[in-house]
């Protein structure tokens, strides 16, 4: 494997943090506020309805306010009804249970797809209209998510899971454009993946800075298994009371699906030239790796089952993404051992711990994947590869000795953190410094050349955020447009696994020497 596959997209030279403070305090949660295509009811313990969304009489026939302090069981199906007594009996807290529920309001009997969650002191009950069980057969389901199933297992990397992960999704669902958005280090994302209708814009390969999805917007993805914005052009619609009487609070929505959307966000989709958007996250190791983002030109509504499958496919992508990326870290493991253990061989066998580290079948250069290195030991310095001038070693030595520890210190932005080295940008715009004794000014230094490097933004990330003159009204960038980005002063950058493998030989050199000395 080239390092390649591991590196390509870990945020490589983008420094500048673009998780905005200011995004991320926009409340998602006490907004009040939900979107009209379904409604929500708070209950109390016995099942009384004290907070109704005001659109009640667009579902229901029925103005807001008449329902209030009403018990639920006065409006539902019976039966229904006992089954809901039935699996709250069986509930976890904060569980959400799916079930059907007819409402006879209008003299008629409607049916709604509700969602139940439990909170400590009241029941949230979301309620769409139109559970339409006949559209899909169960088989039919099964069929397609076999069949995207046995697609993802075939194939052979990160970047292909991602194409076929979007293509499967975009067939089973019909949105216009499915992405799939892997997350960086630092929360900006790139497009590994695209499928979409020939008139829409491509993404494929462009990266968006952390402000777009802000800190409380990705964390709601722990709580929901989707985001769904069925369209952006709505009236929202408000809980009444506004106070919650159970808690004298506003509602919390977090985990609702009808929470109404921040406007920034609303604006955000305007200026993507989409109407309708749903978002499924991938979660690896209790991370957000990325996420699956649908779009459609046209307002879009997917049913509950299709909202279920998708949420069934996601996790089944998101358990073949982490399986590749976990074969390709031990497969990195197993080619840095072996050459890790050809190396030992050599350091012991030799008459100098220089020696084996510079001459041999492999060495020091060929293990951690260096342009350039230098030993300065026992008041002189060696060196092998492409590396600054000696006196510039020496330079760099005492500036690590003033500043670094025992420990391994690395850094793939050098010129960022010791300007002086940018002279030698070429040589060394990399570093990792394996100290050996630091107050003596001894280490082992491995160097990697500049990579010179193109990020290509989806809009210019500088102006993510529109401030008007007021300062209090804002916007999101209304070009997502191909922005440029060269990132000077970098290297490719270290990974944790050739960090370790630097541990394990700081290790052995120690011995080595120790050995020599004595
Ligand atoms: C929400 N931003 C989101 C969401 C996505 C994105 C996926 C979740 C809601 C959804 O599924 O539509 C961003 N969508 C993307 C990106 C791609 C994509 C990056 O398809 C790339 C392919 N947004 C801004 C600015 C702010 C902001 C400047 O651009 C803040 C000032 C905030 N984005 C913002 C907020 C939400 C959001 C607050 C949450 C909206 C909500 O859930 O109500």
């Amino acid at each position: 494997m080239t390092m390649n596959n591991l590196t390509n997209n870990n945020g490589i030279g983008v420094d500048k943090n673009y998780d905005s403070d200011f995004c991320g305090s926009i409340p998602l949660h006490l907004i009040n506020l939900t979107q009209p295509h379904g409604m929500l009811l708070v209950l109390d313990s016995e099942l009384r309805i004290r907070q109704i969304s005001e659109n009640a009489a667009d579902h229901l026939g029925i103005p807001a306010e008449e329902f209030l302090e009403k018990p639920l069981a006065e409006y539902v199906n019976e039966a229904q009804y006992e089954e809901l007594l039935a699996k709250l009996e069986l509930r976890n807290q904060g569980e959400k249970i799916p079930f059907t529920l007819s409402f006879h309001t209008s003299g008629e009997e409607k049916q709604f797809t509700a969602l139940i969650h439990t909170e400590p002191a009241y029941l949230l009950i979301e309620l769409e209209e139109g559970a339409n069980y006949q559209s899909h057969t169960i088989t039919e389901f099964f069929q397609q998510i076999k069949y995207a199933t046995s697609r993802l297992k075939q194939t052979e990397s990160v970047e292909s899971i991602a194409r076929v992960a979007a293509e499967e999704i975009k067939r089973f669902t019909d949105f216009d454009k499915v992405l799939i958005y892997q997350f960086d280090k630092q929360w900006n994302g790139t497009v590994i993946g695209q499928a979409k209708e020939d008139d829409m814009s491509d993404f494929m390969g462009l990266r968006f800075p952390a402000s777009d999805i802000p800190k409380q917007a990705r964390e709601l993805y722990f709580k929901s298994p989707y985001r769904l914005i069925p369209t952006r052009d709505y009236t929202p619609v408000r809980l009444l009371p506004v106070i919650n009487p159970l808690t004298q609070r506003f509602t919390d929505l977090s985990d609702c699906n009808l929470r109404s959307v921040a406007g920034v966000h609303l604006e955000y989709m305007a200026n993507m030239g989409i109407m309708a958007s749903m978002s499924l996250p991938i979660i690896i190791e209790n991370k957000l790796w990325g996420i699956i983002s649908c779009h459609h030109k046209t307002a879009k509504n997917p049913d509950f089952e299709e909202r279920n499958a998708m949420e069934l496919l996601s996790s089944i992508i998101s358990s073949q993404l982490a399986a590749k990326e976990r074969e390709n870290v031990i497969s990195l493991q197993l080619t840095l051992r072996s050459k890790h253990a050809t190396l030992l061989e050599q350091l012991y066998n030799s008459n100098s711990f220089v020696d084996g580290l510079f001459h041999g079948e492999t060495n020091l250069q060929e293990l951690l994947s260096l342009t350039g290195a230098a030993v300065s030991y026992d008041g002189e310095i060696k060196t092998m590869g492409n590396t600054p001038p000696i006196q510039k070693v020496k330079e760099l030595v005492s500036w690590l000795r003033r500043n670094s520890t025992e420990q391994i210190f690395y850094t793939h932005h050098l010129p960022h953190l010791y300007p002086n080295s940018k002279d030698y940008k070429n040589e060394a715009s990399g570093l990792i410094a394996i100290p050996l004794n630091t107050e003596q000014g001894e280490f082992i230094l491995g160097f990697r050349e500049e990579t010179l490097q193109t990020v290509n933004w989806g809009g210019n990330p500088d102006q993510a955020i529109q401030l008007e003159p007021d300062g209090k009204k804002y916007h999101p960038r209304n070009s997502f447009a191909l922005y440029q980005e060269t990132v000077k002063f970098t290297s490719i950058p270290w990974l944790e696994e050739e960090v370790a493998a630097a541990e394990t030989l700081q290790n052995a050199v120690m011995g080595k020497i120790i050995r020599e000395k004595f």
